[in-house]
């Protein structure tokens, strides 16, 4: 059995979160989660607090394990939901795509584990300083919104930086990804792209769809250009997006182009328009099957392959 300084800290079975992925992570899935050893975490993405209190109730009728919060940012929303995890009393906050220093010391006083995520050493240095309980080092493999450097990279790089915890985030979806990920001397991992496969992650059939047949090749970046790099798969709007945004058409054009394509992905499943957020790992999701079995399928293929690693030793 796989447990680190982590699982006690969130009095979790597993070291395994599931990434706060807007529109997608919500109360159900996140219980799922919890309820299956990990950490279930919901995204606020841009929704107001009352969406985000009505998933954090959600997740409280489902389950009694923790689970967190995701804060993204860059959310017109994100200084009410900030207030909302406190009123709620969650167990752990997570945040990304931006620098939550002003929040910490309110949620560290309400008994929250803060746990960000960095995309570089300054911001691990920062968050350490600031009393973080972990940072998350999450990798430009991933999904969504992504930082400059790799998963290979950066861990390695803000485990040297920090001595607190730090969780792998970015190209990790089966046991070898969470044994590379403790090698590079994570004490977890998280996972978005996998548990877009979970039963109890309620996006539309077509994305689960498209994740189940995607390949390696499957996903790019698009959104560079006004300074929010996005990976989505590599779909019609996503090629119309890219032609948009190095073709020159104007920044508040572009803009309007991608407003409500995560919302018309998830929950309309609508191939032309939609924005299907994705890691560069769907090509390993290949089945559909419970958070549970999900968490347990990993951590069992991820002991031997620790194990043997040994086997290189002469
Ligand atoms: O946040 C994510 N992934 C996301 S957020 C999202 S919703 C969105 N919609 C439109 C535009 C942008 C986002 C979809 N996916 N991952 C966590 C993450 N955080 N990755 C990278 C970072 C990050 C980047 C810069 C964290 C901190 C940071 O600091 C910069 C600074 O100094 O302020």
């Amino acid at each position: 059995m796989i447990k680190s300084a982590i699982c006690e800290m969130l009095g979790i079975e597993y070291p395994v979160f599931q990434g706060g992925m807007a529109w997608i992570a919500d109360g159900k899935l996140a219980a799922a989660v919890s309820d299956g050893g990990g950490l279930g975490i919901i995204a606020a993405g841009n929704a107001p607090a009352e969406y985000v209190r009505s998933q954090i109730r959600i997740a409280k009728s489902i389950t009694d394990k923790p689970f967190g919060v995701n804060i993204m940012l860059l959310s017109p929303f994100a200084d009410e939901v900030a207030r909302t995890v406190i009123e709620e009393k969650v167990a752990v906050v997570t945040t990304g795509a931006g620098n939550p220093s002003k929040y910490i010391k309110d949620w560290l006083d309400a008994g929250i584990k803060v746990i960000p995520v960095v995309a570089s050493v300054a911001m691990a240095k920062l968050m350490t300083r600031l009393g973080a309980s972990a940072v998350i080092a999450e990798g430009g493999e991933s999904g969504g919104h992504v930082g400059e450097l790799t998963t290979m990279v950066l861990v390695p790089q803000i485990c040297d930086a920090t001595t607190l915890p730090v969780i792998a985030a970015g190209g990790i979806a089966d046991g070898r990804g969470v044994a590379a990920a403790f090698m590079l001397g994570a004490q977890g991992v998280q996972m978005g792209t996998r548990f877009l496969s979970a039963n109890e992650c309620s996006i539309h059939p077509v994305y689960k769809e498209k994740i189940l047949k995607a390949t390696d090749l499957c996903t790019m970046v698009t959104g560079k250009r006004l300074g929010h790099p996005v990976r989505s798969l590599r779909t019609p709007f996503a090629r119309e997006y890219w032609n948009a945004e190095y073709g020159g058409m104007p920044d508040d054009e572009l803009e309007a182009l991608a407003t409500g394509a995560l919302r018309l992905a998830v929950q309309e499943g609508d191939n032309e328009k939609g924005c299907f957020l994705s890691g560069q790992i769907a090509a390993m999701v290949k089945k559909e099957q419970p958070a549970a079995e999900i968490i347990k399928e990993i951590m069992e293929e991820a002991e031997p392959v620790l194990l043997g690693a040994s086997r290189w030793v002469k």
